[in-house]
């Protein structure tokens, strides 16, 4: 018999004298495995996390079918699906974090609108719901405030009409400036045009559904989407980022 069980031995045979009876004793029992299956559940719980669909609410379709005069290189461009979207899958209690947060550009000036549009929870596709940035390679910021773990980021450019956006890169850091700690969740440059590394993710078409990536429940503060055009514009539209997570531990 070691220490620790020779101790815990002591400590029961003491117990048990101070205990008035055996019905005391039970009741001693009784609490100390509530105590243990109490302990088991919480256990349970965080190993084995509750999922739901993601309870997104989807803006009002502009267009409808899919482009047929488009041209379609299908190893570099997604074709467009006729069905919608199958429901997302994450923890139960995730929300959509951006709501509201504070958004930075790499365009100081934007052309049309104001940077607050990306997060105001309007994802219609009103001329007036989208900020409007300069052409090339333009970013947007979002801060979470505090660390998060992402499970899914979706953005709309602009779904009033067909386009692919180019370069459309997706990036998670704690660093404000994104010099370090830099993981990315999409990456759809496949020629390195916009010159942060060959994405290996298609290019797609906007529509109303969005388009969600699967962030797997990657870490950080800041979320940051780049864009470098469309098909459409040399400019970059924004109507709306969510960040769906729950806070870090
Ligand atoms: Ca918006
Ligand atoms: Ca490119």
């Amino acid at each position: 018999m070691n220490t620790a069980t020779l101790f815990q031995s002591k400590r029961l045979k003491h117990e048990m004298t101070n205990m008035k009876s055996w019905s005391d004793f039970a009741r001693h029992c009784t609490v100390l495995l509530a105590a243990g299956a109490a302990l088991t559940l919480t256990t349970a719980s965080s190993a084995d996390v509750e999922m739901a669909p993601l309870p997104l609410k989807l803006p009002i379709p502009a267009f409808m079918g899919t482009p047929t005069d488009m041209p379609l290189d299908e190893n570099l461009v997604e074709k467009p699906s006729e069905k919608p979207r199958a429901p997302f899958m994450a923890p139960k209690g995730v929300e959509n974090v951006a709501f509201k947060k504070k958004v930075t550009s790499s365009d100081k000036s934007p052309i049309t609108g104001t940077l607050e549009l990306v997060t105001d929870g309007d994802k219609e596709a009103n001329d007036n719901s989208f900020v409007e940035l300069h052409r090339k390679t333009q970013w947007v910021q979002i801060d979470l405030e505090k660390k998060h773990k992402i499970y899914a980021i979706i953005v709309w450019h602009a779904h009033n009409t067909y386009q692919v956006y180019h370069d459309v890169i997706v990036q998670v850091s704690d660093d404000p400036d994104f010099t370090q700690g830099v993981q990315v969740v999409y990456n759809n440059d496949q020629d390195n045009s916009s010159g942060l590394g060959i994405g290996t993710d298609k290019e797609y078409f906007e529509n109303y559904e969005g388009r969600l990536m699967n962030a797997k429940g990657v870490e950080g503060r800041y979320v940051r989407l780049y864009s470098k055009g469309s098909t459409y514009s040399a400019l970059n539209r924004y109507t709306e980022v969510e960040v769906w997570a729950l806070p870090a531990q």
